[in-house]
């Protein structure tokens, strides 16, 4: 399948989406949306694939938001459909079972960063931008913002962003703990690279509990949460990689997962 408007690549396991339309600042528009959610269907199908990152193309730029010409032009239930397809492609993202690393590049707005919280955690380089600033526009986050920013910086921080639109720099996102790690520009990629190919030598079975266990049990009550554990748990013991883990270790050796079940 080829994309206009993302590129998508693969090596080695890891899958990277960069957004591209770097003349409107990688500004979502239906077409990308699309092409997105048509790249994240052959992510999942694809087994091969144990990591995915997302970026933006350019230098100014992760994604500046929904594209503000084409909101324009929208009446009520146009806003509507692309609200429900974008929120879709994010939902998409948030269920791959393969872990997802956002490398914020820059500007990271609105729908920016709406896909950015969907991602199971955020690197950014210094000169990384996050806000929400749809009320500027006479709008609210449509791609579970006021969702997702809530959950994960606490809901006063959150609505103090959603409601004034400011946009915060990389070093007060780190502080907030919207972001993991704040690296220069020219390392970003590297480091997230760096801890990509960490996370794709684990298990993938084990992976895969792990990010099905946190993101379930964030949704329910701690005991619901700790009985997702136990048979998220259970479950790495039926692949193969629960062995080899366990015997590397006993043999004093590196262990080398394979990602299969037991037969
Ligand atoms: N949409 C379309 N084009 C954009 C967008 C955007 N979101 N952002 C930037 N661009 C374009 C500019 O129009 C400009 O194009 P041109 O050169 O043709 O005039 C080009 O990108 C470069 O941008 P600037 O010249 O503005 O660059 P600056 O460095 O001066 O400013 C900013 C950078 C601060 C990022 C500025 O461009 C900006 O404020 N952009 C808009 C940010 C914003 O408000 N984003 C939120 C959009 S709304 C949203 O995301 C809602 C999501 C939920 C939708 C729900 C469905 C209904």
């Amino acid at each position: 399948m080829s994309y206009e408007n993302i590129i998508f690549k693969t090596d080695d396991g890891i899958a990277t989406i960069i957004f591209n339309r770097p003349e409107a600042l990688n500004a979502l528009n239906d077409a990308l949306i699309k092409e997105f959610s048509l790249a994240l269907t052959e992510i999942s199908k694809n087994e091969e694939i144990r990591v995915l990152i997302l970026t933006g193309a350019g230098e100014k730029a992760f994604v500046a938001g929904a594209d503000i010409k084409e909101l324009s032009t929208f009446n009520s239930i146009q806003a509507k459909t692309f609200a429900q397809k974008g929120q879709k492609a994010i939902g998409k993202l948030q269920e791959l079972a393969i872990p997802v690393i956002a490398a914020v590049n820059g500007f990271a707005l609105g729908g920016g960063s709406e896909v950015a919280l969907a991602c199971d955690f955020i690197y950014a380089s210094d000169n990384a931008v996050f806000g929400l600033p749809e009320i500027t526009l006479g709008l609210i986050p449509g791609f579970g913002g006021t969702q997702r920013l809530a959950r994960l910086i606490g809901k006063n921080m959150a609505k103090e962003m959603i409601f004034t639109g400011k946009m915060i720099k990389a070093d007060e996102a780190f502080r907030i703990g919207l972001v993991n790690k704040v690296c220069s520009d020219k390392s970003l990629m590297d480091e997230v690279l760096k801890t990509a190919k960490n996370i794709a030598l684990k298990g993938k079975v084990s992976l895969r509990g792990a990010k099905y266990a946190v993101n379930t049990g964030m949704n329910s009550d701690l005991a619901t949460g700790c009985k997702i554990e136990i048979d998220a748990f259970a479950l790495c013991f039926a692949s193969e990689d629960a062995k080899e883990g366990t015997s590397a270790f006993l043999e004093k050796r590196k262990a080398h997962f394979k990602g299969s079940l037991n037969r």
